[in-house]
């Protein structure tokens, strides 16, 4: 009876690499809110590093003290003291090899001793962490795992071994084959899955972790989140994954969970003037580009990227890290800068960016975060897939949803000025940005008042603590 039970203590396992971390954050703050009426407690378990990273980015933005409810809860990051520089794989790798050697378990009772020695209720965490699965389970307590990119990639790392069955070694002759006896993967081909399902390294670090995961959900999982929204995901991808995961839980894009609130949203740090220079461009005239956080175009495609864009004649934002700088075909920065036609600066507040009404085109690496931001504001993309997911989320993107078009390979000059200008002004590109409409439109009714992403939320908070 509710009297007499403790409130839920819910442990929160982050994978503290790149962008995860901050993602799961997010959903945690989410979570941390609306589970306060019921008593609830979280601990946030990451790496030292991790932690020091979301604690820098939590206070340089107004109003992201972390809750009352929520606490960081420090875990050891696997890695021999005596190691230096360790690259980023092999930190990956050891942190991998921890988690799995036992690791979680401790981490679950290092927060038990932090909550002043509440039982952990729940197991939320990042499904790549997937050994967080039996520790929840020696605890006693469920796991509930957050998927962050695209469900067709769950999916394939799910069926990954009757894939490879399929495909066997006949992976690099059989690329352009659609996968029409595999559920809910009828409409990618070979080459659209994700890195290391049928080809590349096995044994990779992310490779193997996806694989492993992917054989441990089915049978581990009490629920999954899942980061898109009711209407995104073709029947068969949504038929399929339920039939092997019962308890999905779509409320993605999972960074419009806090939006109503939050202080970034409304004035977004900008210290390059990406808005203020968005806001002497025409109406739906820009083109904004991205490959995201890891992707970089080798250097030639990169100054076919830059031709093209100046050839398309639209004026550009371009996000691009400054160590690419020099690699610009020469004086092309100044010409941006000096008939003001485009701006290059190291990083863009993006989800402001493509909600800003100038922009009306979107060069992106199809980051899921990215195609999420891109569709959620309405704006049709160029796809240029360079790992990982990204050939799936292209695919996705130009041939299942139709809001954009993808790069087959590297980029050409000529190809980038003719994708630019027909997201622009072309009619193929209207028809595009009217799809992106239509889903634009449903991403808003699922998180207004009452909307499915919101009644899923609240649903993913009940599983979560009545545990
Ligand atoms: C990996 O992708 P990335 O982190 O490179 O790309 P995204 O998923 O698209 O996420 C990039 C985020 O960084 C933000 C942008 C996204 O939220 O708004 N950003 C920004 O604010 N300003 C900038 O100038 C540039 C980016 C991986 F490579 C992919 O394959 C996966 O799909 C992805 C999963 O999130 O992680």
């Amino acid at each position: 009876d509710g009297e007499s039970s403790p409130p839920p203590h819910v442990a929160v396992v982050a994978f503290p690499f790149s962008s995860h971390a901050a993602v799961l954050l997010s959903i945690a703050r989410a979570l941390a809110a609306a589970a306060a009426p019921s008593g609830a407690t979280l601990s946030f378990l990451s790496t030292a590093s991790s932690l020091a990273q979301l604690r820098k980015a939590s206070s340089a933005s107004a109003g992201h003290g972390l809750p009352g409810n929520l606490r960081f809860v420090e875990v050891p990051d696997g890695a021999p003291a005596a190691e230096e520089s360790v690259p980023v794989p092999r930190q990956m790798q050891l942190f991998m090899e921890a988690a799995e050697a036992g690791g979680v378990k401790a981490w679950l009772e290092a927060a038990r001793a932090a909550a002043g020695g509440a039982r952990v209720t729940c197991v939320v965490g990042d499904a790549f962490v997937w050994p967080a699965a039996d520790a929840a389970a020696s605890a006693g307590a469920p796991w509930v795992p957050v998927w962050t990119v695209a469900s067709c990639a769950l999916l394939a790392h799910i069926r990954t071994d009757a894939l490879r069955e399929d495909v066997g070694d006949q992976a690099a002759n059989r690329v352009d084959e659609p996968l029409i006896s595999h559920p809910g993967l009828a409409s990618y081909r070979v080459r659209d899955l994700p890195d290391g399902v049928v080809s590349g390294d096995f044994n990779y670090v992310i490779n193997l972790l996806v694989h492993r995961m992917g054989q441990c959900l089915p049978r581990s999982a009490a629920a999954v989140a899942l980061n898109t929204f009711p209407g995104l995901d073709p029947p068969d991808v949504t038929a399929a994954l339920a039939e092997i995961l019962p308890n999905c839980v779509p409320f993605g894009p999972y960074h419009l969970l806090l939006a109503e609130d939050d202080a970034d949203t409304a004035a977004p740090a900008d210290p390059h003037g990406c808005l203020a220079w968005l806001g002497r461009q025409p109406a739906r005239g820009v083109a904004y580009v991205s490959f995201g956080t890891v992707a970089c175009p080798r250097p030639d495609e990169l100054r076919e990227l830059a031709a093209g864009l100046e050839a398309s004649g639209a004026p550009f934002l371009w996000s691009l890290r400054e160590d690419s700088w020099t690699l610009l075909p020469p004086g092309f920065l100044d010409r941006a800068a000096g008939t003001g036609s485009g701006l290059v600066v190291p990083w863009a507040p993006q989800v402001a960016v493509l909600r800003h009404p100038s922009v009306g085109a979107f060069v992106t690496h199809a980051g899921w975060a990215s195609v999420l931001e891109g569709v959620s504001s309405g704006v049709p993309m160029a796809c240029r897939p360079f790992f990982g997911d990204q050939r799936m989320n292209a695919r996705s993107v130009a041939h299942v949803w139709g809001f954009g078009a993808a790069f087959e390979g590297a980029m050409t000059s000529a190809g980038v000025a003719a994708a630019v200008e027909e997201l622009l002004r072309g009619e193929e590109g209207a028809r595009m940005r009217a799809r992106a409409k239509v889903l634009q439109a449903l991403v808003a009714e699922a998180f207004g008042p009452g909307g499915e992403c919101r009644k899923n939320f609240d649903r993913f908070v009940e599983i979560v603590c009545r545990a």
